[in-house]
């Protein structure tokens, strides 16, 4: 697979950067936390600024959310079990709607994002994708959204790489986007091999791997 760097402007209004979860949960000190999750914050920054159309995404679970080991009695953080849509990984309760945890972390500097986009908040399906959710039928809305907006490009960033960015990202590129991962944008969990299987399945997918360079390097 190679990589084609994109050949739109990150400013173009086909574009939108997508940024995924980063929120305290997730950074260190948080109950979910990525190691090093924090130091994506001042490059998003940097990489927001180039980009016309901004949409953050914020993990948003109720109380008691049927992803939380604590939901299941018996069962630890990191266990996997099945449900009815399949297999799915528990984990400690974490992005509690309208908790601290959940909230964005405070030093993003994204004043124009346009769409603050919640996800999984439905008390029985998760839902690491920004897209659909862990049912595979659940649509959140954001591809028509983009697609009505005339957006055909995303970039994606955020945390974790190898959960809620690889499955938007594989999503993404189903629903017909041309789709890059900006690498050292994003962080991963790294649960039993699950960044090399998220990176071979979106560069099967044809998810273009890049680096922020690739990006910060272009025109505006
Ligand atoms: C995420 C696990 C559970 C993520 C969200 O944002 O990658 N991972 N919920
Ligand atoms: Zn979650």
């Amino acid at each position: 697979m190679t990589t084609t760097f994109p050949s739109l402007r990150p400013s173009d209004p086909r574009c939108a950067l997508l940024v995924i979860d980063v929120q305290y949960d997730f950074l260190p000190g948080g109950a979910l936390a990525v190691a090093d999750g924090d130091a994506v914050v001042p490059l998003i920054n940097r990489l927001g600024a180039q980009f016309r159309n901004v949409i953050i995404t914020q993990d948003w679970h109720p109380g008691g959310h049927i992803s939380f080991a604590s939901t299941h009695a018996g069962r630890a953080p990191f266990d996997t079990i099945t449900l009815p849509y399949g297999p799915q990984t528990l984990w400690p309760d974490h992005c509690v709607q309208a908790t601290h945890g959940a909230a964005l972390h405070a030093d993003l500097d994204l004043p124009h994002a346009q769409l603050v986009l919640r996800k999984g908040c439905n008390q029985g399906i998760d839902s690491y994708s920004a897209f659909i959710e862990g049912d595979r039928t659940t649509q959140t809305g954001l591809a028509g959204y983009l697609k009505e907006r005339g957006i055909d490009s995303v970039f994606v960033v955020g945390l974790a790489l190898d959960f809620c960015v690889a499955w938007s990202a594989l999503d993404a590129r189903t629903a017909g986007f041309n789709t890059w991962v900006i690498e050292d944008a994003c962080r991963a969990i790294d649960l039993g091999g699950s960044l090399e299987k998220a990176w071979s399945e979106m560069l099967a997918a044809g998810v273009e791997r890049i680096d922020s360079t690739n990006i910060l390097s272009l025109p505006l």
